[in-house]
């Protein structure tokens, strides 16, 4: 994908460590928005996992188009890196009416990588309304291991969202964020497109680091969220810290001096006699 002068910044990065997600409203243009009914009408080619994007989207179709955006391109590449590969690609469709909601999740099974990540983009071509069934997101869920569908036996967190948004609107979430299509109670069928992006280069600094020092870096890591146990919560800023040292390559990066306690283990001194 092409190198894009639209990078997240730091406080941007530091947000999406903590929440699990970015959100960018009405970054699509409407034409697009448009075309966007007929081309998931029309069906999707699969695209097998690994495959780099620009065979996966060939130039000028839609999704290529999409990915290309500015703003999008940008964000991406600020989290996933350049010439990131396809996992997959589908159109969620909730129809009107539906009459179930789908239970909490995430989307991988189990994924014990701490360091690395992937990137689920979700695109709404239309304006999602209260009654559309937006998907409902648990902010600040995605470094909390539950395994997949597991997920379901927990309902209406506190600080949960549920998605209402002008059309055109992006999502960029962490592969392990807790989420869910919700019960579509109106009479419109609502669309949401997900591409799931691997990395293929170290997520390190790959965003404008020219705020990296910025004091809003660790207001944002340092975020709890309401659904949080008081003691939890710590070890959910804990596994924040883990990641901005890898994200930002500094190894001593610290909040209250948490990760710096348990990581103290004086060598032997030599005897000097
Ligand atoms: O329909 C939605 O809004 C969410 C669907 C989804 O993300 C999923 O099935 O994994």
């Amino acid at each position: 994908m092409p190198t894009t002068n639209q990078l997240l910044s730091s406080v941007q990065v530091a947000r999406f460590v903590a929440h699990g997600f970015l959100r960018l409203d009405d970054v699509v243009p409407p034409e697009m928005n448009e075309e966007a009914l007929g081309v998931f009408a029309a069906g999707l080619p699969s695209v097998p996992y690994g495959t780099p994007v620009p065979e996966a989207f060939p130039e000028g179709s839609f999704a290529r188009r999409l990915v290309e955006l500015p703003a999008v391109a940008g964000a991406l590449e600020s989290l996933v890196g350049p010439d990131p590969t396809v996992d997959h690609h589908f159109v969620h469709t909730r129809l009107p009416h539906e009459g179930s909601a789908q239970p909490l999740h995430a989307d991988a099974l189990i994924d014990l990588r701490t360091e690395a990540f992937d990137v689920q983009l979700m695109y709404y071509p239309q304006a999602v309304t209260a009654d559309m069934g937006g998907t409902l997101v648990v902010p600040g869920s995605h470094l909390r291991r539950t395994n997949e569908s597991d997920t379901g036996r927990y309902q209406n967190l506190r600080g949960q969202t549920r998605l209402t948004c002008p059309a055109g609107t992006v999502l960029l979430l962490h592969h392990g964020i807790w989420h869910g299509g919700r019960r579509n109670d109106s009479d419109t069928v609502r669309h949401m497109y997900k591409i799931r992006f691997n990395p293929t280069v170290p997520q390190v600094r790959l965003w404008d680091t020219a705020d990296l020092h910025d004091p809003a870096v660790r207001e944002e890591l340092r975020r709890t969220f309401p659904w949080y146990e008081q003691a939890t919560a710590r070890l959910e800023i804990h596994n924040r810290i883990g990641l901005w040292r890898s994200l930002s390559a500094d190894p001593g990066f610290d909040i209250d001096h948490w990760a710096t306690r348990i990581t103290n283990r004086p060598a032997p001194q030599r005897s000097t006699a």
